[in-house]
């Protein structure tokens, strides 16, 4: 059987579990606690040397690691259904959707995520020197630095304002890819939408779906996609209340910082 190492509000987690559920595969599942450092255990990181979630542990136990890889993964090995468009120029397309997550807007998704709500989640419990090993932990030097200064700083950290302007360009180009076609790759629903997916969901959470006000093809896409099974199954049904109302309550009052950062320009 399959299995996966994940977390319930793991972004990367989430678009993995999408396409798990939309091939209704059976998985194993090793839930890991990021907030306790479960990712970053020696013997975690034999599997995922980056110290992260996700990891898929394949049915003749090889493994692969990254999330993107592993959705294209679970596409080839299991064909049905079809999560990639027909044509080589629209595999093409949704392949250039998902490299810009892994070249920016996951980054930039943390770093949103962490000044406003999850280094609140990182500090509970701790001592201050318990906080810094827990940073210390981190085991890419640049992220490492980039989420210590976001857990400082929260929203006045550079890095807080920097994703900000990366969401504002990619939020513009999806309005005007999806007022053409109904899907980001097209007219069919592909790995592209999946990715997305759990990233505008997030902005959900964090309250903050006010930025897509003039944006409708978003919305009317984000909608469609919330009424999918699969939705359900790898996103809704596992929701941790605890983490979600962390993010309702410190997103209520950015909204109007984040519209202050962007008119500022
Ligand atoms: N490029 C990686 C990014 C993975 C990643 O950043 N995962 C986060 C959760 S979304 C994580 O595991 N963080 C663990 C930690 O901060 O300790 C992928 O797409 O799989």
């Amino acid at each position: 059987m399959l299995e996966l190492y994940h977390n319930d509000m793991s972004v990367c987690a989430q678009k993995v579990r999408i396409v798990l559920a939309e091939k209704k595969l059976k998985w194993k599942d090793n839930h890991l606690n990021l907030f306790k450092g479960e990712a970053r255990t020696e013997k975690y990181k034999k599997l995922n040397p980056n110290g992260v979630v996700p990891t898929l542990v394949t049915e003749n136990r090889q493994i692969i690691t990254e999330s993107t890889v592993i959705t294209e993964y679970l596409d080839e090995a299991f064909s049905s259904p079809p999560l990639k468009p027909k044509t080589p120029h629209l595999i093409a397309t949704m392949r250039l959707w998902t490299k810009q997550l892994d070249e920016g807007i996951h980054v930039s998704t943390a770093s949103v995520s962490n000044a406003i709500a999850f280094r609140y989640a990182h500090f509970e419990g701790k001592s201050k020197e318990e906080i810094k090993m827990h940073y210390d932990a981190i085991p890419d030097p640049a992220r490492r630095e980039r989420l210590w200064d976001l857990a400082m700083n929260g929203i006045n950290s550079k890095y807080f304002s920097i994703a900000i302007f990366r969401f504002e360009k990619l939020f513009t180009d999806m309005e005007i890819t999806l007022n053409k076609n109904e899907w980001l790759a097209g007219n069919s629903y592909s790995l592209a939408d999946i990715a997305f997916t759990p990233y505008i969901t997030r902005f959900d959470h964090l309250n903050l779906l006010g930025l897509l006000d003039q944006r409708p093809h978003i919305l009317k896409w984000y909608d469609k996609i919330r009424k999918r099974d699969s939705y359900k199954v790898a996103i809704e049904d596992r929701l941790e209340n605890k983490i979600v109302s962390l993010m309702i309550e410190k997103g209520k009052e950015t909204l109007p910082e984040v519209r202050q950062i962007i008119n500022k320009g």
